[in-house]
């Protein structure tokens, strides 16, 4: 049943994956009772990403932040529906934005947010990490964006969760990436984020190729969204 009400939000179905995780001791005690969640990704479009391989472009920059309005819409609307199945649900925004309380000096410091759409997608089985801690689908390979909507209830879990990656040798990414942020260790879900990826050069370097080449502040770089062959696969 929760399976067809979500189905029917995303529209065309095509551009979407969904799936569902058991997030049993993965949680902050803020999200106490909630121990499942809905991961949902949307399609990234190919030109648009094939375009970013020399940096990001303007098309780039608009498209996210229209995936990332139109996915909160999309978890505003089921959760609406499941409220009135009497099902608890919680949505978690896409992203965070300058404007947001939770963009703050801890963030900054960390930049960790208190829940992280990967982690929601790799428990719900839909992929991996790859060598630049991006989400990598086995149906559209990096090349989406994610959102996830936390349950307290098990919604019907059919899937069985990611646990390592499966990348191999490919150092694509890790040879592009301009800031120089991944070391090429393969993750698995054991490894802290810094033991493969800086976080920190990622999100310098994304703010200076905004300024640089789109004069805005924002943090958009993309390069390894581009180049990763399991996104371009299904192109
Ligand atoms: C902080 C942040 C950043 C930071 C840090 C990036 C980073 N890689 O950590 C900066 C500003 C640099 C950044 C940049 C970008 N970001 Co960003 N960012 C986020 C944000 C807001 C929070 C992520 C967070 O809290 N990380 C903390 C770490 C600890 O968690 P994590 O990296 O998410 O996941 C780790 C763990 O969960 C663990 N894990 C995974 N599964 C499991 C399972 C178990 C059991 C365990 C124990 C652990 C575990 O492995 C992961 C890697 O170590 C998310 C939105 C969100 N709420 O998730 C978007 C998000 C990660 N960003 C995204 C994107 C697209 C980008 C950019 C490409 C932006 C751009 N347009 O150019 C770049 C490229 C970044 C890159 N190569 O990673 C997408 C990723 C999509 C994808 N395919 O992976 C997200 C999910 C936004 C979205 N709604 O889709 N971002």
């Amino acid at each position: 049943m929760i399976k067809e009400l979500i189905s029917g939000h995303l529209v065309p179905r095509e551009s979407f994956v969904f799936g569902f995780a058991d997030l049993h001791g993965l949680l902050n005690d803020k999200f106490e009772g909630y121990e499942y969640g809905i991961s949902i990704g949307k399609r990234l479009d190919d030109i648009i990403v094939d375009d970013i391989i020399n940096g990001p472009t303007i098309e780039y920059y608009n498209h996210y932040k229209k995936i990332n309005s139109e996915l909160a819409e999309i978890t505003g609307n089921i959760h609406a529906d499941l409220q009135r199945e009497g099902i608890d649900s919680l949505p978690v925004e896409p992203t965070i934005s300058t404007g947001d309380d939770s963009y703050n000096e801890e963030y900054l410091r960390t930049l960790t947010v208190d829940i992280s759409h990967k982690m929601v997608a790799t428990r719900a089985g839909l992929g991996w990490i790859g060598k630049t801690a991006l989400f990598i689908s086995t149906e559209f390979g990096p090349r989406l964006r994610l959102v996830s909507i936390l349950l307290r209830k098990d919604p019907g879990i059919d899937s069985f969760p990611v646990t390592e990656s499966e990348c191999g040798k490919c150092n694509l990414c890790v040879v592009k990436c301009p800031a120089g942020a991944a070391n090429g260790k393969l993750w698995n879900t054991g490894i802290k984020r810094e033991e493969f990826f800086d976080p920190h050069k990622c999100r310098e370097k994304c703010g200076e190729l905004a300024y640089k080449k789109l004069k805005v502040d924002a943090r958009i770089c993309g390069l390894c969204v581009s180049i990763c062959p399991y996104g371009k696969k299904f192109s």
